[in-house]
């Protein structure tokens, strides 16, 4: 990679270089539409620089047989299949198109068939959505698309709706700053209260987004205050300029909107769902938005959450609400994304048998089946909050009746807040590989990709996308900012390409999605030893997770963080605290019992096998023991360690790997295998993050060292 421009956006895993087997190449780009002229767009640019030609034919006039240029041979062909008659340069393309056939059916709206054959490669869609999709999965090939032959494959997404959500402020917000729980520097969108007009950057990022599979974004955050709230009304026009700019990459945009908009804006009584002037408001909104922006995505909604208003002030449901909602988006074919993080934050901690874990169960579960299907009940991935480890969030498995989605977080508010490396990949695919019902029983990913509606049977996903059969995919809040690296450490870069391609394709191996990664982003310099670079990056990023893990948060507890910022540790910050109670840690034990026999009852929220396993302390996994379980001290896991042993034990490991993370990046500096400036920036956010592992280790050995008075078996220091 060459030295960062500081004047641009760092190029992240679309650099110039990218594109080299392409832009060397002949190609022929065939269709209509927005998104085939940004798939002709994309090839000339790189045929700009690298040298080759690229042939625009439309379905009405195929420009190459006209001038001439038919009978040449193409390397690459990328085409609509109606499109019409190809030149007899794409021959091969034709066979293709013939080979997929009517027997192989309409391909997905996003979809793609991919061939190599007779030395061109071909790219075949049915709607110009799928040759962009099918144009980066080109670039991510590199050289090996134009090698050997390949047999014909059809891609397609496992999840239609692929969103990712910006905590972005319009105003300065006086605590949370222009992007609530943003690491990255100002928004890329907003800047005290108005659009900050950087066109060029808002197109860089939609194109990064396509290239990785996602579709969608909010562009303000959910938590909606001032100024956001005009967005709706006569700021309007600022959201319609940026779904301008984004359409073209096929990203539709979402807004975030408040509950309480008809009272906060025009000054009604009340927001109450049922009331007809309240409906008739939110029916007006919507049709100006669609009158604006005819393809606008839909409503996110963080109801009843947080001191948000909601649909309980009324005595209504959140179905009640989010109907409401849907049915002013429904002539339009707009969804309603509506949070399903719900739960009490003044609680009294003296009740122990409030549950913040149980609260979205408790909530929605009883609603299921009374959505509207443009409804999309947005779930979290765990029962909480995002921490470094929590398990998989029993609605998902509760509400067969329901379009869900599962919510994960790019931004690392919990997980080191992108001073820390931490990719996040693996704990993403482990949350979509999950298997509520047990093993061999739908996953996760088959829930929100609408293919299981219920855990007894795999029913296949309409064709339509409406309804419960659609499901309603991945939401990421983004780890994006106005930063020359978009997400302040480089490395965090990593997170939001897997979230968009794990939301493709659930079953990719994040480590093979690290490599496409380092393959995009990292270009081998002349000089460099490439292998050297890669195994740098994977032996800091592959099992980063877990080093974070490690030095912090021990079987499952969460919380121990400083409250507000959360950043750094705080073991009682948050006990005996409105929000919740997160370890009990006394003298005698530690874990909070969420079982049926004696605890919260937690467990019940799961169905079997998951109910019994996480309710035993025999077969509840080690890494969840204390999310799910009180415990003495001595208690010893399966790993033959006790509990306080294997505290100490991974708080001293996990500071030991993070100061080998140091010397493995400090070794890549004098081989300037990437650039100076991504050098240093790395290396100074890694100090940082060796500083506070130890910080970590010290106050969680110390604090646990104090409680239980059991002594490190091995001796170390401990303060
Ligand atoms: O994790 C918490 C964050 C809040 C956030 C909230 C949510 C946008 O601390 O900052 O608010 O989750 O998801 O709504």
């Amino acid at each position: 990679m060459t030295t960062a421009d500081p004047t641009s956006p760092h190029p992240a895993w679309l650099p110039p270089a990218a594109f080299r087997a392409i832009g060397s190449r002949q190609t022929l780009v065939c269709g209509d539409g927005t998104l085939v002229e940004t798939v002709r767009d994309e090839v000339a640019r790189a045929c700009a620089r690298f040298g080759g030609t690229v042939q625009h034919s439309t379905g009405a006039a195929t420009e190459p047989e006209r001038t001439g240029v038919g009978a040449r041979p193409y390397d690459l062909v990328l085409a609509l299949r109606a499109a019409g008659s190809l030149p007899a340069g794409a021959a091969p393309a034709v066979e293709v198109g013939r080979e997929l056939g009517p027997d192989r059916g309409g391909l997905d709206p996003e979809g793609f068939a991919l061939a190599r054959r007779d030395g061109v490669t071909v790219v075949l869609a049915d709607a110009p959505a799928g040759l962009l999709y099918g144009l980066f999965e080109v670039v991510r090939l590199g050289a090996a698309a134009f090698d050997a032959d390949r047999a014909v494959r059809v891609h397609s997404p496992a999840l239609r709706l692929r969103l990712v959500s910006h905590w972005d402020n319009v105003d300065v917000h006086p605590v949370m700053g222009q992007v609530e729980r943003g690491y990255a520097g100002g928004s890329i969108f907003w800047r005290d209260g108005a659009p900050i007009g950087d066109s060029d950057r808002i197109r860089e990022y939609a194109r990064l987004l396509a290239a990785c599979g996602m579709n969608a974004m909010t562009v303000n955050n959910v938590n909606v205050h001032g100024t956001a709230n005009r967005l709706l009304t006569d700021r309007l026009g600022d959201v319609a300029a940026i779904a301008d700019l984004v359409r073209p990459y096929g990203i539709r945009v979402h807004l975030s909107v408040n509950f309480a908009a008809p009272v906060a804006l025009d000054g009604l009584h009340t927001a109450d769902p049922l009331d007809r002037d309240v409906r008739a408001w939110w029916a007006r909104a919507a049709g100006r938005i669609y009158g604006t922006i005819p393809d606008f995505g839909g409503f996110m909604v963080k109801a009843d959450s947080e001191g948000q208003p909601g649909p309980y002030r009324y005595g209504r449901t959140h179905a009640d609400g989010a109907n409401m909602l849907a049915d002013a988006l429904a002539p339009y074919g707009g969804v309603v994304h509506w949070r399903a993080f719900v739960y009490n934050h003044r609680q009294d901690w003296r009740d122990r048998s409030t549950d913040r874990a149980r609260a979205a169960y408790d909530h929605f579960t009883p609603l299921d089946g009374r959505f509207r299907d443009n409804v999309i009940v947005q779930v979290k991935h765990g029962p909480m909050d995002f921490q470094t480890r929590e398990p998989v969030s029993p609605v998902l498995a509760a509400m067969p009746g329901t379009r869900l989605a599962v919510e994960v977080q790019a931004t690392q508010e919990y997980t080191g807040q992108q001073r820390h490396v931490c990719y996040l990949g693996p704990w993403w695919s482990e949350v979509l590989r999950f298997a509520p019902w047990g093993p061999g029983r739908p996953t996760v990913a088959a829930v929100v990709g609408g293919s299981s509606r219920d855990g007894d049977r795999t029913a296949p996903a309409g064709d339509d996308d409406r309804g419960v059969s659609a499901g309603g995919g991945l939401v990421v809040v983004s780890n994006v900012g106005a930063d020359h690296y978009w997400t302040g450490h480089p490395l965090a870069q990593a997170n939001l390409y897997a979230a968009g391609r794990l939301g493709w394709a659930p079953d990719l191996d994040p480590l093979a999605v690290l490599d496409e990664w380092i393959d995009l982003t990292f270009t081998p310099s002349a000089t460099g030893d490439p292998d050297l670079l890669r195994g740098t990056l994977h032996a800091l990023l592959d099992d980063s997770w877990r080093t974070y893990e490690r030095y912090t948060a021990p079987l499952g507890v969460g919380f121990m963080v400083a409250p507000g910022h959360h950043y750094g540790p705080d073991v009682d910050g948050y006990e005996y605290s409105r929000w919740g109670t997160y370890h009990f840690a006394d003298r005698d034990g530690v874990g909070v019992d969420r079982t049926r026999a004696t605890g919260t009852g937690f467990t019940g929220q799961y169905p079997q096998p998951w109910a019994d396993r996480y309710e035993s302390l025999d077969t509840c996994p080690d890494e969840l023991l204390l999310f799910f379980h009180h415990v003495p001290y001595q208690h010893v896991l399966h790993s033959g360690s006790t509990v306080i042993q294997h505290i100490y034990d991974t708080h001293f490991a996990g500071v030991e790997q993070v100061a080998e993370m140091v010397r493995r990046w400090e070794r890549i500096g004098p081989a300037g295998l990437v650039g100076p400036a991504l050098h240093a920036r790395v290396t100074e956010r890694l100090a940082e993050q060796l500083r506070s592992a130890r910080q970590w280790c010290d106050t969680i050995n110390t604090y646990f060292l104090r409680k239980s008075g059991v002594p490190d078996v091995r001796g170390r220091r401990i303060h």
